[in-house]
C-alpha cells in the first residue's frame, strides 16, 4: 500500500470510530426520507446533526443579547475614553514614550519609508519632547507622532494635534510637508497660492460613453478656527463641532438641501450599507485609531448628504470637515461645480482654520494646502495587469493610485481609484486640471493597449 492509501485507510478508520460516518449517512437518511425537500439542504443537515442547536425563537433572543452586549461595549469604551482623557501624563512620562517610540521607529530595519522616520532626528527629538503647543490644548510632539512610531509602514507618520503643532515642531512637519508635497527646492516663505477655483467651464466629463469611469469624486477638508484637530479634541468639542456644522447647513439652498444624521442614530446595519455605497465613513483605519482619532465614537460623528448622495459633508472623521461632491459617471466637471457652490454656502457662517505658509490646515500634512482630493474609480484592465507601466505612468502624472474602498484598500478586478497626489502649492482649478489630463492620459494608454490587443 502505497503511504497515501494507508493515510486514507487511517482516516478512514478514524471517522469511522468516532462516529462521523454514521451520524452524516443518519443525517443524509433523514433528508432522503423528507417528502418535501428543503431548499436550503445544508441547514437541513447542520439542524439535524446539531442536538443543541437553537430554534428560531432562541436565535432571536440571543441575537438581542449580542446587540445590548455591542451597545453596552460601547457605552463602556466612551466611559473609558473619558477617564483616560482625565489622566494627564507627566512631563517625564512624555519624555520616555518619546524616546521608546522614537526608538522602536529607527531600530526597525525592515520599515524605513516613513516621512517621519526619514527627517526626525535624534537633535530633534531632545530639542522638542518636552514642548507643548499653547494650553489647554498642550499638545507634544508624541501626541503628533505616536502614529508613526507605531506604525512603521506609515507614509507620512505624523499627524498636527493642533493648528499650532505645525509651528511649534516646525523643523520636523516642514520637511515633511515639502518632501510629500513634492517642493524640496522651494524656499518661498509661502507654500500655497491663494485659493482659485479657475474656470469651471474647463473641467468636463471625462468619460461620456460610460465605459472606463464608474464614478468621479473631488473632496476637501476644512477645520473650525479655534479647535483642535482630532487628536487632541475633547468630549465636548466633537459635539460643539457637529453643532456648528449641522447648523451651517441650515442655509443650503438646491441641489444642496440634504439632512444631518448623527451617527449614534444610524444603526450598524444602515452605516455598514452608508460605507459601502461611499456615503459614510467607518471605523478603523489603524493609523488614525493610534493617532486617537476613534475616541469617544460615535459621539459628534455624522453625515450631512442632499437626497441623491450628490453632495456630502463627513464631520469629524478625520478632519472637523471632509466636503465632498460625486457622481456615478465621469462627470468632473458637474461634480467641481457643486462643490465650489457648496463650499461657499458654509464660508457664510464657518471661519476655517488656514495658515499663511500652508494654506488650509489638516491634519494630515499629506492634505495641506488646497486639501483637495479629486479621483475617479476607473476600470482599466489591460493597464491594471502591466502593473510597472501603470505606476511609471501614474509617478509622471503626479497621480494616486488606491483601491476603490477607500484608503490603503486593494486593487480589484482592474478597478482603482486614481487621484492627484500633490495638495499643496497649486491651485484647486491646477490639480482639478491635472487630474483631468492625467485620466484622459491613462485611458489614451487603455486605449493604445486595446488596439494592440486587436492587431496582435
Ligand atoms: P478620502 O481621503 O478622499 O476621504 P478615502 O480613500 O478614504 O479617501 O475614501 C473615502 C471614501 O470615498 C471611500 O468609501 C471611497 O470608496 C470613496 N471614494 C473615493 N473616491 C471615489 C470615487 N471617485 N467615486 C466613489 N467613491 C469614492
Ligand atoms: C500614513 O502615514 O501612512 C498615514 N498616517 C496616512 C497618510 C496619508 N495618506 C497618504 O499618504 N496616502
Amino acid at each position: 500500500m502505497t503511504s497515501i492509501e494507508s493515510k486514507r485507510v487511517q482516516y478512514r478508520k478514524y471517522l469511522e470510530r468516532a462516529g462521523v460516518i454514521d451520524a452524516l449517512s443518519k443525517a443524509l437518511i433523514k433528508l432522503y426520507e423528507e417528502q418535501n425537500k428543503p431548499e436550503d439542504a445544508i441547514r437541513f443537515v447542520r439542524k439535524f446533526m446539531c442536538e443543541s442547536c437553537p430554534d428560531d425563537a432562541q436565535y432571536d433572543l440571543m441575537k438581542n443579547d449580542l446587540e445590548e452586549a455591542k451597545t453596552s461595549i460601547s457605552r463602556l469604551e466612551q466611559e473609558l475614553e473619558r477617564l483616560r482623557g482625565q489622566i494627564k501624563k507627566s512631563p517625564e512620562e512624555y519624555q520616555a514614550l518619546t524616546l521608546a517610540g522614537y526608538k522602536s521607529l529607527t531600530d526597525d530595519e525592515e520599515h524605513v519609508s516613513s516621512l517621519l522616520r526619514k527627517y526626525l532626528t535624534p537633535e530633534l527629538v531632545e530639542e522638542y519632547m518636552l514642548i507643548t503647543t499653547s494650553a489647554p490644548v498642550d499638545a507634544y510632539l508624541y501626541d503628533c507622532a505616536v502614529s508613526g512610531f507605531e506604525h512603521h509602514d506609515s507614509s507620512v507618520g505624523i499627524y498636527a494635534a493642533d493648528p499650532e503643532s505645525y509651528d511649534v515642531f516646525s523643523k520636523i512637519f516642514d520637511p515633511i510637508i515639502k518632501d510629500y508635497h513634492a517642493q524640496q527646492d522651494n524656499e518661498s516663505d509661502v507654500l500655497q497660492k491663494d485659493t482659485d477655483w479657475g474656470n469651471v467651464d474647463e473641467i468636463e466629463n471625462l468619460d461620456p460613453e460610460r465605459k472606463y469611469i464608474i464614478s468621479a469624486r473631488i473632496r476637501i477638508a476644512r477645520n473650525i478656527e479655534g479647535f483642535p484637530f482630532f487628536p487632541k479634541l475633547t468630549e465636548k468639542q466633537f459635539i460643539e463641532v457637529e453643532e456648528k456644522v449641522r447648523a451651517a447647513t441650515e442655509t443650503m439652498d438646491g441641489e444642496h438641501i440634504g439632512s444631518y444624521l448623527t451617527l449614534g442614530d444610524i444603526d450598524a446595519e444602515t452605516q455598514q450599507e452608508m460605507v459601502k455605497r461611499h456615503i459614510m465613513f467607518h471605523r478603523g483605519d489603524a493609523y488614525l485609531t493610534t493617532a486617537g482619532c476613534y475616541r469617544f465614537w460615535p459621539t459628534g460623528r455624522g453625515v450631512y448628504h442632499n437626497p441623491a448622495a450628490t453632495f456630502l459633508i463627513w464631520v469629524n472623521e478625520e478632519d472637523h470637515l471632509r466636503i465632498i461632491s460625486m457622481a456615478p459617471c465621469g462627470d468632473l466637471g458637474d461634480v467641481y461645480n457643486r462643490l465650489v457652490n457648496g463650499l461657499q454656502e458654509l464660508e457664510k457662517t464657518l471661519t476655517f482654520a488656514r495658515s499663511p505658509r500652508y494654506g488650509f490646515l489638516s491634519a494630515c500634512p499629506s492634505n495641506l494646502g488646497t486639501t483637495l482630493r479629486a479621483s475617479v474609480h476607473i476600470r482599466l484592465p489591460l493597464l491594471s495587469k502591466d502593473n510597472e507601466r501603470l505606476v511609471a505612468l501614474a509617478d509622471e502624472l503626479q497621480l494616486q493610485i488606491r483601491g476603490t474602498g477607500g484608503e490603503h484598500t486593494a486593487i480589484e478586478d482592474g478597478v482603482m481609484d486614481i487621484s492627484n497626489r500633490r495638495r499643496l502649492g497649486f491651485t484647486e482649478f491646477e490639480l482639478v486640471k491635472s487630474l483631468q489630463d492625467g485620466i484622459v492620459a491613462l485611458i489614451n494608454a487603455e486605449e493604445e493597449l486595446e488596439t494592440a490587443g486587436q492587431e496582435g
